[in-house]
């Protein structure tokens, strides 16, 4: 088995849309005897307060039209997945871990209808053979999506696509990989008329937005870090890839006109790795006048930020972005791989807050070896920084990363997953110095302390629309009632740290 990445090239975007005139007429877009005409795409619906359009998705319908197929698009969270199976010739179906088992039991109802279904995604492309197992799929597809599907839906032979892995009598086989694309506008824009923004409920990225109708983009692909328990690189790739900054103007430019969008959430991995890439974007927005704000929810990294750059992001409509700080404990950044100096991050907070721009942090807590103290200091100097939203998540081993191996190898007992309760809130590795139910108190008691504070809860209430209220609500009871290590859902005591926080 050849697992070697190769890096392949891709057509120009103007190639590729000549091509689509010829459907017939190239190796990439053949017709093979089996061809599927009629394609459904499904994201399943799962237990979700953040509902996106998805551009995963978005981004195979466009790559299936180009090629001559029909596309449904079925957001589970949008919409009921309901079809009736004559209408379709292939199921195509996404799973991020957490929502695994829903996306098994769409495989499921479709194989009851006798479609054939491929299934890909983050989980499924980090564990091939156990999704390809318990899915009950035909075809695995193990990484970026965009030309496998169109190869797979061309009805080429299996054994001829890169990329994928299926099962041939009775065996488990795993194709040659299948590189990144180098060239990201090859693949255009996401077919935004199947995830159109206004017809997704006002639940964005973040729970909060200043304007609605609202639409996630991105810009890039990939990352070129290493942190261990990311699992980016895995799915976008280790190393940056970027659009032509024309043309992502162009899609958001597309988007305010066309569908009447009043902010954007880039969703990149790392937005601002390359300076000229981020100003050129920022620079083509202010040029064409457009009128947008834009935020980034996903996070951006601390030591990739300077006073000029949030300038010019500000100018050119940023109001918001979260940033990448995970922990206060220079130990921890380390074992991790963040390389990322803590001592640099309140002056960077700063910066930010000095440009007029809102700064959320991320952290995360239950760290391998983390101890109890070394938690609550990076509660403590969350608390300290005027950050006016604050996450602290649980360390989550995702599949595919180092720290996944770690868990597996060394405290997963041989155990298995719940992928239902596989997210930051809910799962614990059992690998802190600290219990996971003290680790869900602390992490409550986090959120406890700063929403806790006048000026931070109104600032919530003040960004949300009344009809997120009830979200609002449901989000915090489940905060409070999130799991702890020993997977039963606890009433717990009243939480009284045992070291003074103050
Ligand atoms: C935007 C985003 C979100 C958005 C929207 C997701 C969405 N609707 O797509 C929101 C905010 C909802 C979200 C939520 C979460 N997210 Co998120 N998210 C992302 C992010 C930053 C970008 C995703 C994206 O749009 N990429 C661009 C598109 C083009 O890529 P794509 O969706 O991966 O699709 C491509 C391929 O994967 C593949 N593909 C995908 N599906 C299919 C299906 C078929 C049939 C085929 C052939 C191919 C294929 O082809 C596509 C085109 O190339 C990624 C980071 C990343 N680099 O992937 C994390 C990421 C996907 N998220 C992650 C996680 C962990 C979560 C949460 C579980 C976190 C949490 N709170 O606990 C939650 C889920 C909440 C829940 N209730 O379960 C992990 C997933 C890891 C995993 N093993 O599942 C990632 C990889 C980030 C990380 N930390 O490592 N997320
Ligand atoms: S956490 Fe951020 S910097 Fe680290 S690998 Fe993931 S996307 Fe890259």
């Amino acid at each position: 088995m050849n697992t070697k990445p190769q890096a392949y090239d891709t057509k120009t975007l103007a190639e590729i849309n000549k091509m689509t005139n010829a459907v017939d007429g190239n190796t990439q877009f053949k017709k093979w005897p089996n061809w599927y005409k009629r394609i459904l795409l499904i994201s399943p619906r799962y237990d979700a307060f953040i509902v996106a359009p998805h551009l995963g998705l978005g981004y195979l319908a466009t790559a299936l039209r180009r090629a001559g197929h029909e596309v449904t698009l079925m957001d589970g969270l949008r919409q009921e997945v309901k079809y009736d199976p004559s209408g379709f010739d292939l199921v195509a179906i996404t799973a991020m871990s957490t929502y695994f088992p829903e996306a098994c039991a769409e495989v499921r109802k479709a194989k009851a209808f006798g479609l054939p279904v491929i299934i890909g995604g983050p989980h499924v492309l980090a564990e091939p053979q156990t999704s390809l197992t318990q899915s009950g799929a035909d075809y695995v597809c193990v990484g970026e999506g965009d030309i496998a599907i169109v190869e797979i839906s061309s009805g080429m032979p299996p054994e001829q696509i890169p990329g994928i892995a299926y099962k041939k009598d009775g065996q488990f086989v795993t194709n040659p990989t299948r590189g990144f694309s180098l060239n990201l506008d090859s693949f255009g824009s996401p077919a935004w008329d199947l995830i159109d923004p206004r017809t997704y409920p006002i639940a964005p990225h973040g729970m909060t937005a200043k304007e609605w109708p609202l639409a996630p983009i991105i810009t890039t692909r990939g990352c070129p870090y290493r942190c261990s328990y990311c699992s980016a690189p895995i799915t976008a790739g280790g190393s940056m890839r970027y659009r032509n900054p024309e043309y992502v103007v162009d899609e958001i430019e597309m988007l305010v006109n066309k569908y009447g969008v009043k902010e954007i959430q880039i969703e990149d991995d790392n937005f601002t790795f390359s300076r000229a890439h981020a100003v050129s974007v920022c620079e083509e927005i202010i040029r064409r006048k457009i009128k947008v704000c834009w935020s980034l929810p996903n996070g951006v990294r601390i030591d990739r930020l300077d006073p000029e750059l949030l300038a010019l992001m500000q100018k050119s409509g940023c109001y918001l972005m979260a940033l990448g700080i995970e922990s206060a404990n220079q130990r921890i950044l380390d074992i991790v791989k963040k390389k990322l100096d803590k001592e640099i991050v309140r002056k960077v907070v700063r910066d930010v807050i000095d440009s007029g721009i809102e700064a959320w942090g991320f952290f995360m807590v239950g760290f391998p070896t983390e101890t109890r103290e070394e938690i609550v200091n990076t509660i403590e100097f969350a608390l300290s920084l005027p950050l006016t939203r604050v996450q602290f998540t649980k360390t989550t081993p995702l599949p595919g990363t180092p720290i996944y191996e770690v868990w597996k190898n060394e405290y997963s007992g041989g155990k298995t997953i719940d992928w239902s309760r596989f997210n930051y809130y809910d799962f614990n590795p059992q690998w802190s110095a600290v219990s996971g139910e003290e680790i869900s108190k602390l992490q409550r008691w986090g959120h406890k302390r700063f929403y806790g504070r006048p000026k931070n809860f109104m600032h919530i209430l003040m960004r949300m629309k009344p009809q997120q209220y009830g979200m609002l609500l449901k989000r915090v009871t489940r905060l409070w009632g999130s799991r702890s290590g020993d997977g039963l859902r606890k009433k717990s005591p009243e939480f009284q740290p045992s070291v003074s926080l103050q």
